[in-house]
């Protein structure tokens, strides 16, 4: 066997070089590149080992660890999950910086290596700088706080544990059902360490996505239960773009008369304009998809979690006798509230169930019914989206202006706030991929970092990044980033001074407004933050517009900018779409002084009835 003397993170810097993967017929790096930010815990092991393979992997300087890991779960999940990128850190802070983002790729199903630097594996130095301590257990450091949100975790204490270690990663990493956070801590002596690796370890790989084909079993009896169907209703979520199941799906839904609902991550699976398309469903739906979901007696959900936005809380659904079909690749979501299980990929799977459908058609009555909502919804929409000549616009109306102004390619990003809903119910999405929310995790300070990896993903089209004033705030330092490797993008702050969509959910469960807009904070100074100043600060391209109309035109103008562009308006934090949607299970206190929260609590009691348990 002829090896190779390599350190740890040599072994692990060419390893990930190796890794390729097949798209278009083109074979390209499974790893589009190595996010970085050292620190003594892997500037000298990892930091050299990736200097070493700088040419075929690029390595990236981040300004914030968790910013650099987003960036790295939106270059996956815009990539269909065929791509992905690894994050190197120090240890202690920087380490425990990267935990928020590794429960974001975690709950989103988004594959990303990272690769936290960790304490001496000889102990001798102890305790080193950052080094936390535990008084009653020695094998435990920071990094522990990364097992919960990783669905593969090891500690590399000896040069030799990477291979297993890295062989188990790429299993986890490239599995369809079970792809999401690896994390491998990497002690920053064993970094350094040489060993003779098998030169075989390092053999290019060409990895190519698994399509499991559903059992004949479960595809016999999801068939019978459609066949049998008055009101079938698809709701599609991520899984129909990872799996690009998109052109499948909508031959799927034309040929039996169905009508789609799209999830959060399953925008854009097929165009706005689509027939079948009634648009965004759940707590933040629209009108057409909810009326059809609620009177659904068969649900065909494709690639969907089923999370609380998009079961209204498991109150949508209200046919007595519904039934759930759950197309899932991963067995944990396609039992949940007794679905019928379809274990299979969306684009087979959804081949296969049309082939045991025949000729099969929805009713004709259900059909007419779709074909109504969809054009009631999008005329009530254009109401909400149009411009009105109100002091402060809403953000509806900063939408509409950036759907007139966008081209059909590009790609929408946002995550937290008032902005997730709106978008969903009023933004039409033209072609695949075009509408990226985190809301998963929805965590605020991915916007702009995430914006930034869909960019990096694909660099031929415009991201436009919508986000508030308080997920601004939490985390914009990838925006110097976004400059620094010519990654541009427009983002489009939406200032409501506070966190308005928490304000109005307080005031919704009976609370008076308290420490969420800025004005109801304790203060000595009302902030008045010059967000346009300090984007110009950090080298952006920035600018306040004083209405919708000004919007449009900088927007004109971002487009043909080189560089990131920030456009700052000022809107309404009172205001949102209260059409559509349904409601959504936030408790609310059984005892107050307040008479409001009295009077939400009955609210929320009647509403809770509605909410089905377990079926
Ligand atoms: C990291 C994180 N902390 C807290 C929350 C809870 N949260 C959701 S939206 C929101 C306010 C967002 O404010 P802003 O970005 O200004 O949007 P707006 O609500 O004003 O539309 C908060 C605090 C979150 N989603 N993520
Ligand atoms: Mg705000």
């Amino acid at each position: 066997m002829s090896t190779i003397r390599l350190t740890m993170a040599q072994a692990i810097a060419r390893f990930l070089t190796a890794q390729k993967t097949e798209i278009d017929g083109q074979v390209v790096p499974l790893f589009g590149g190595v996010w970085a930010i050292f620190g003594h815990g892997n500037v000298a092991g990892m930091g050299e080992a990736l200097h070493g393979v700088r040419d075929q992997l690029p390595t990236f300087r981040a300004h914030n660890e968790q910013g650099m890991a987003h960036a790295a779960i939106a270059f996956a999940k815009a990539s269909r999950r065929r791509r992905m990128m690894a994050c190197t850190t120090s240890i202690g802070p920087g380490a425990t910086n990267m935990v928020t983002a590794a429960a974001v790729a975690h709950v989103n199903r988004i594959p990303v290596l990272l690769l936290p630097g960790d304490v001496f594996a000889n102990r001798r130095p102890d305790p080193v700088l950052q080094q936390i301590e535990n008084f009653s257990d020695g094998t435990v450091s920071a990094n522990d706080c990364f097992k919960p949100v990783s669905r593969y975790f090891d500690r590399i204490s000896r040069p030799e544990q990477i291979i297993p270690a890295l062989q188990r990663a790429m299993a986890v990493l490239t599995d369809p059902a079970d792809c999401g956070p690896v994390t491998l801590a990497l002690c920053q002596d064993t970094q350094a360490e040489a060993y003779d690796y098998p030169e075989s370890f390092f053999a290019e790989k060409i990895w190519t996505p698994r399509r499991i084909r559903p059992d004949e079993m479960e595809l016999a009896e999801a068939a019978d239960l459609i066949r049998n169907a008055k009101k079938p209703f698809i709701v599609a979520g991520g899984g129909v773009l990872y799996s690009g199941a998109e052109k499948v799906l909508a031959d799927f839904a034309q040929k039996h008369g169905l009508f789609v609902g799209e999830t959060q991550a399953g925008k854009s699976s097929l165009p706005h304009d689509h027939q079948a398309n009634l648009g965004a469903v759940g707590v933040t739906g629209t009108g057409a998809s909810n009326a059809l979901a609620e009177d659904a007696d068969v649900v065909i959900a494709v690639g969907t979690r089923l999370q609380d936005f998009t079961t209204g809380s498991w109150a949508l659904f209200k046919n007595p006798g519904r039934r759930i079909v759950s197309l899932n690749v991963q067995a944990f979501d396609s039992t949940k509230h007794n679905a019928l299980p379809l274990v299979s990929d969306a684009r087979v799977g959804i081949e296969e169930l049309s082939r045991a459908l025949g000729s099969w058609k929805a009713p004709e009555a259900w059909v007419s019914k779709g074909r109504e909502e969809k054009t009631r919804w999008f005329d009530s929409s254009a109401r909400f989206t149009d411009p009105t000549n109100a002091e402060l616009p809403s953000d509806a109306q900063v939408i509409g202006a950036v759907q007139r102004t966008s081209s059909p390619t590009d790609v929408v990003v946002c995550a937290a706030g008032g902005l997730p809903g709106e978008l969903h119910k009023h933004w039409k999405a033209s072609a695949a991929l075009g509408y990226h929310m985190e809301y998963g995790y929805s965590c605020m300070g991915y916007e702009i970092a995430g914006g930034l990896g869909v960019k990096m993903a694909d660099p031929n089209r415009e991201v436009i990044v919508m986000v508030g004033d308080g997920s601004y705030l939490m985390m914009n330092s990838e925006l110097a980033t976004s400059i620094m490797l010519g990654q541009k993008l427009t983002v489009v702050l939406l200032d409501n001074r506070g966190y308005g969509c928490i304000n109005r959910l307080q005031r919704a469960t009976g609370g008076e407004s308290f420490n969420n807009l800025l004005q109801h904070t304790n203060h000595v100074t009302l902030p008045d933050i010059d967000f346009a100043a300090h984007a110009a600060s950090l080298g952006a391209l920035s600018l306040k517009v004083k209405s919708i109309a000004e919007l449009e035109g900088a927007l004109k103008k971002a487009r043909d900018a080189e560089r990131s562009t920030v456009i700052v308006i000022d809107t309404d934090p009172l205001i949102s779409t209260d059409e559509g949607g349904h409601w959504w299970d936030v408790a609310v206190p059984e005892v107050s002084v307040r008479e409001q929260v009295n009077t939400a609590r009955k609210n929320y009691e009647t509403a809770l009835a509605a909410q089905r348990v377990g079926d």
